[in-house]
């Protein structure tokens, strides 16, 4: 693992994005307690534009794939953390399941506890998304979102949704949680959306 913050990545950009460092660890944030989940009555939950809305339960989920990809974390908050290795159901693999209608643009992500966060359909259709139940060879700690979390790359850390549990097809893109409190409502690293 390179550690020099000049580091260019394939697309050109810095890999580093600005006003942003490095960090070894893995700092814990969130809003709000832990949720209490069971993963014998734990459900995932598509609905809103979509041609069937529908649940799983853990196991049917997890039957929808799984794939492993290594990615960077930029929090909003300045932390950055390289070469995460995640792994769980790509995001390609559960939009197969919907089929969301065409006038589906954004959704929002749901997660157990009532934390939601907004995120436009084509960036979840990028590569190194997926609904990750383990980190670096691990299950997730119940901290960082046990049994499953979102992950989004290509977007700061708080789109990647901790306990989620549902996503809704929207045609317009509405405020989550933290961009009712004046984060950015996109969110890019690399042209530091921070707030707004
Ligand atoms: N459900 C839920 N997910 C969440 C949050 C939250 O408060 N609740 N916080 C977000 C924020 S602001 C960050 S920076 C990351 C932190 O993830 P970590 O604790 O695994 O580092 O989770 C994101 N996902
Ligand atoms: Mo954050």
């Amino acid at each position: 693992m390179q550690t020099t913050d000049k580091e260019i990545r394939v697309d050109g950009r810095l890999r580093l994005p600005p006003g942003q460092r490095l960090t070894a660890g893995w700092p814990v944030l969130h809003y709000g307690a832990i949720p209490r989940i069971e993963l014998s009555n734990w459900q995932f939950h598509a609905w809103g534009l979509v041609d069937e809305e529908r649940k799983w339960n853990w196991e049917e989920f997890n039957a929808l794939g799984s794939v492993k990809d290594t990615s960077d974390i930029h929090c909003v908050t300045t932390w950055s953390k390289y070469d995460n290795d995640w792994e769980g159901i790509p995001f390609a693999a559960f939009l197969e399941a919907v089929k969301p209608k065409s006038t589906a643009k954004y959704v929002m992500a749901h997660s157990y506890g009532g934390y939601t966060t907004n995120i436009p359909l084509e960036d979840l259709k990028k590569d190194g998304v997926l609904f990750a139940h383990s980190h670096n060879g691990e299950p997730l700690d119940q901290e960082h979102g046990w049994p499953l979390r979102l992950v989004v790359p290509e977007l700061y850390f708080w789109k990647s949704a901790k306990w989620i549990g549902g996503i809704q097809f929207l045609d317009e893109d509405r405020a989550g949680f933290w961009e009712t409190y004046g984060y950015h409502i996109y969110g890019d690293p690399w042209e530091e959306q921070r707030y707004s």
